[in-house]
């Protein structure tokens, strides 16, 4: 398998963090895109993801996988514990809802801050920007950083009684808000909490220190 990956990324961390709690990394080859240079937009990546984004997964029979949860429901279905998408019913479907929450309210609304309301990628990538909808999406995305603070005041984690997918995507979010600096309030304290002890699992710990390696 080949994962199309920006190392620095928010969203390809996500899915090396499934790797890596499933004791997969090794099993994938990695292919640099390099999203500064605008190396996603181009026609021949867009054969691969119609959507010119990272991650993409592509399998050995030519598949490609894009989205990161699609691609997390793949590999939790091919092989070992622990399981990111749930075992019941039950389970699958709120994982589900409050990995999409997670995405909608905090990752993809820094996400879209980004690219309308500061420089981004640069000129040569955001050919469009709307600074106000950015904005408005940085409002929202920290407004989700108190849903989850009070969340997490009821429960261990995001989805529940476990550590799942949806987990992950607020760690995504963590990572993206520390790329924008923006800062999670002092207040969230239960959410900061949370965060810390998700620190402790070396999967995501290494990927953090992908992401943002100390000075
Ligand atoms: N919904 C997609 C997913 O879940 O995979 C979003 C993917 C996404 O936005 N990826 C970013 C991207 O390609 C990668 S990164 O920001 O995390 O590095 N952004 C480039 C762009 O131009 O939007």
């Amino acid at each position: 398998m080949k994962i199309y990956d920006w190392p620095t990324g928010p969203y390809p961390a996500r899915v090396r963090i499934t790797l890596a709690e499933k004791q997969m990394l090794s099993k994938v080859e990695f292919v640099r895109i390099n999203l500064w240079k605008g190396e996603h937009k181009t026609a021949d990546f867009r054969s691969k993801n119609y959507s010119g984004t990272l991650p993409v997964l592509e399998l050995d029979d030519g598949t490609f996988l894009a989205e990161c949860t699609a691609i997390t429901v793949y590999l939790d279905a091919l092989e070992g514990n622990p399981t990111l998408t749930g075992r019941t019913p039950l389970e699958k479907g709120v994982i589900q809802m409050m990995t999409k929450r997670a995405e909608i309210e905090m990752l993809d609304a820094i996400s879209v801050y980004f690219h309308h309301a500061t420089p981004g990628l640069g000129p040569k990538v955001e050919v469009y920007q709307n600074r106000e909808w950015g904005l408005y999406q940085r409002d929202k995305a920290l407004r989700s950083m108190h849903y989850f603070d009070d969340l997490l005041r009821k429960q261990p984690f995001i989805a529940g009684e476990a550590f799942s997918m949806a987990d992950i995507a607020v760690i995504g979010g963590f990572i993206f808000a520390a790329i924008v600096k923006l800062p999670v309030p002092q207040e969230c304290k239960a959410l900061l909490a949370w965060y810390a002890k998700m620190q402790e699992r070396p999967s995501i710990r290494e990927q953090l220190a992908i992401v943002s390696p100390p000075h």
